[in-house]
């Protein structure tokens, strides 16, 4: 397989980076045709264009954005994501070889839009099952593209380095993590930091750690922030919003990707069955 990617793994620096901090910022890490191709595929998806016909005659409406949970309208380059060798080599490298695909997103961010304040994804911690509990420590990992990327102040993304660390417990608040009540716990500094990126970026996020979203001005040189997103967990039970993955994508798998897509979709009870 060709990949997609201008790295074949991460260095030494993106797994420190991965275990100090939480996350991974890999700038133009999609190659310009496959980033090209990405934003093509998204474009022409039918609900994305309804979504832009829909604004274009309403201008002056309320901002809304585009989202959709699982994102399965994907062309050849957004099934490649999924298994493209560079992608493989980045989560082995960080969590190993028993995982599968989780879920995924497609998101598009207008102007005027506001802002998501900053909250963890993990989401074994916010249910108290007993499965919950059991689960909790394992890996969730959010693989962030942006294929036409975010300026500072125009809906980037901000992170807490470090918060992975932190126990998830209900007091451990962003709000208390940035006032340094937990920055012996973190053994660091825990500040917010927002990031800049370019388009083609990617970040990798150990979901542990807390994130934001700022939001868009209505004056944005950039009129829709495109944002894809493909999750995996650690081998084992679902998370919340685990997908269905339609019999055609199993069909047409390799051993590799059909490992990544046999295992159990979240239901209303999996968790309490
Ligand atoms: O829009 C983004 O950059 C990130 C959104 C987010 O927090 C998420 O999908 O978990
Ligand atoms: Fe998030």
């Amino acid at each position: 397989m060709n990949s997609l990617f201008r790295l074949d793994k991460p260095s030494t620096d993106d797994l420190d980076s991965f275990h100090d901090d939480g996350y991974i910022f890999f700038p133009e890490v999609l190659k310009d045709d496959a980033r090209e191709s990405l934003i093509e595929e998204i474009y022409t998806n039918d609900d994305v264009r309804r979504y832009l016909d829909a604004r274009e005659k309403a201008p002056d409406a309320e901002p809304n954005s585009y989202f959709v949970r699982p994102w399965n309208e994907r062309g050849p380059i957004g099934h490649q994501l999924i298994d493209d060798p560079f992608v493989t080599a980045l989560l082995q490298a960080t969590i190993g070889a028993d995982y599968h695909f989780c879920h995924s997103a497609l998101n598009l961010a207008p102007r005027g839009i506001g802002p998501v304040p900053f909250h963890q994804d993990h989401h074994h911690w916010k249910h108290e099952n007993s499965v919950n509990h059991t689960e909790r420590d394992k890996y969730y990992i959010q693989i962030l593209y942006y294929p036409n990327g975010f300026k500072r102040g125009d809906r980037n993304l901000k992170v807490i380095p470090g918060s992975h660390l932190v126990a998830p417990t209900a007091e451990a608040t962003p709000k208390r993590m940035l006032a340094g009540d937990y920055d012996a716990e973190a053994g660091r500094k825990l500040v917010e930091l927002p990031l800049e990126v370019a388009p083609g970026s990617v970040v990798y996020i150990n979901a542990r750690i807390f994130h934001a979203v700022d939001a868009k001005p209505v004056d944005s040189p950039q009129p829709y922030r495109i944002f894809n997103i493909d999750i995996f967990k650690e081998a084992g039970p679902p998370h919340r919003y685990t997908q269905e993955i339609s019999p055609e994508w199993i069909e047409g798998a390799d051993p590799y990707r059909k490992k990544l897509f046999l295992r159990d979709a979240y239901t209303d009870d999996c968790w309490t069955a």
